[in-house]
Parts: C-alpha cells; structure tokens; sequence
C-alpha cells in the first residue's frame, strides 16, 4: 500500500495536529485529580491520563487511517501480529514514573509504518513544549522547523543516555560504555531521551524498550543519519522487546565493540 508524497505531507499535517491536541488535553488534565495504578509493580505504574490519551490517539488514528492496524502500550488498540500494510505504534505517555512524580520530562509518542518501513514519527515533549515530527520521504522537524542531522559525535567526545537498571547492574558492560562518553545521563523516558539523540545533545541511548518506546524514535533518528539497533548489533524488530540503541554511526561502532 504505497502512499503518495503529498498525501504522506498532509497525513504528516494532521499527525501534527493530533499530537498538539494530546499534549494539550494532557495538560488540562495534568491540572485534576489523577488516578495512579500499578501494572506489574511498584516501578510500573498507569494513570487515567496514559488511558484516555491513548484513547484520544486511537480514535485520531481510526479517523485519519481508518484500514490500520494500531499497537497501543495500554491495549486500546488492535492485536498487532504483522507489520504488514499500515501499523500505527502508540505510547500515549513515556515516562509515567516522571509525570506522576515531576510532572515534567515525558513525552507523547506516535509513529506510522508502512509494510515494517519507518514512515512518520512523533516525539512530544510536552513540558518542554517541543514537537519532533516527520520522516524520510517528508523531512524532520522540531516545532515545525526543520531539525539539523546531528552531527557523527564519537562516544568518546560525548555524553551517554543511559537506563538506571541496565547502569546499575552493569549489564551488556554498560559501566564501561558510560566510562568511555564524557559521562552518563539519565532521564527516565525513552522518548525524551531519544529526542536529546536527535537534538545532538547525546551521542546515544541504550534502554531495554517496548515497541512504542522506541517505534517514533526509529522513524526521526533513521531519517537524520542516526543509526538504531539491538545491543548485539541485529535489526531491532517492532513487534518484539528488547535492548535497543540508538546512537550516531560513530558512537555506534563504538559501544559495539564495548557490550558483551
Ligand atoms: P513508560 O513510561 O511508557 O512505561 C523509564 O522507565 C523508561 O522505560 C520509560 O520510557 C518507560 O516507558 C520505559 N519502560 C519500558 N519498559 C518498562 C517497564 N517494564 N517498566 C517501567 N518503564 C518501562
Ligand atoms: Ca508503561
Ligand atoms: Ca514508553
Ligand atoms: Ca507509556
């Protein structure tokens, strides 16, 4: 199923639009009472908000792509089991931890695939107020803007995105990976810290990811020259978890040769 240019520019168009719309029933939200319940424990929580967001995102998407198939962290969506045709891949809220406890640093996530090809994708840094939109075929922007291709930064020359639990206890030799940057950074969501990859401001990120944690950061990193994959170097796959990296070409070499 092949989508014309033009038709990719005004989906694009209206993407946008959708994603400014999340961020700003978000926001209105953010300002009542919110209910916080845990998934499989105390570290993995869900609000009413990451729900209706999803909700909201879901309907959008029926309304824009009406044959799609939708992956939805909290389950809104279809039964994805193919990449086949056109998938949408929804997080409605990255980073919940930091929304229910910083009311800052997480994002609206959003990306459109066509037979498995990275197509569109959206990162909303919501409190930051900072829309990265776009793809391949359409070009990437930042609040509209068009976004600079970050530069090819060695991890030696520069600053890590780090996961706690993947630091903590030194997993694929990521103590030495961080020992090797100019030093690790950690923000608790995928999605605002695949933006910093994008915005130059890492050199990489490597988390243990859900398909949506990482479906919209594959989409704008790939366009800009970044490189993503599994921590073992393999073609990450966007119905299936993982340790996923996204770094540029140099950083990835890099730390490649560093994992175990
Ligand atoms: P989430 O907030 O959408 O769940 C830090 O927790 C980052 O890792 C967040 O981007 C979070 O996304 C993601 N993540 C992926 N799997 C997770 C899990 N099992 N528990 C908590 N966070 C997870
Ligand atoms: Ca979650
Ligand atoms: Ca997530
Ligand atoms: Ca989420």
């Amino acid at each position: 199923i092949k989508v014309e240019l033009a038709a990719l520019a005004e989906l694009n168009a209206s993407a946008q639009a959708v994603m400014r719309q999340a961020r700003a029933q978000v926001l209105a939200k953010m300002g009542t009472k919110m209910t916080v319940a845990e998934k499989t424990g105390r570290k993995d929580l869900v609000t009413n908000v990451d729900r209706s967001n999803e909700h909201f995102l879901v309907q959008q998407i029926r309304r824009l792509d009406p044959a799609a198939q939708i992956l939805a962290e909290e389950g809104l969506g279809d039964e994805v089991k193919s990449m086949a045709g056109h998938v949408w891949i929804v997080d409605p809220i990255d980073g919940t931890m930091n929304f229910v406890h910083q009311r800052n640093h997480f994002a609206i996530m959003m990306a459109f695939y066509i037979d498995g090809e990275p197509t569109l994708g959206y990162i909303y840094d919501v409190m930051g107020d900072k829309l990265y939109a776009g793809g391949p075929a359409v070009g990437v922007t930042l609040n509209a803007e068009p976004l600079a291709a970050p530069l090819d930064v060695s991890l030696a020359d520069g600053l890590f995105g780090a996961s706690a639990p993947l630091l903590i206890h030194d997993r694929f030799n990521m103590q030495q990976v961080v020992s090797t940057s100019l030093g690790p950074r950690i923000v608790g969501s995928a999605g605002i810290q695949i933006s910093q990859v994008l915005a130059g401001e890492l050199v990489g990120y490597l988390s243990y990811l859900r398909p949506w944690d990482f479906a919209a950061g594959r989409v704008l990193g790939e366009s800009l020259g970044l490189v993503i994959s599994q921590v073992d170097g393999t073609p990450v796959n966007m119905l299936s978890s993982g340790a996923v990296l996204i770094a540029t070409k140099s950083a990835q070499r890099a730390i490649l040769a560093i994992v175990k």
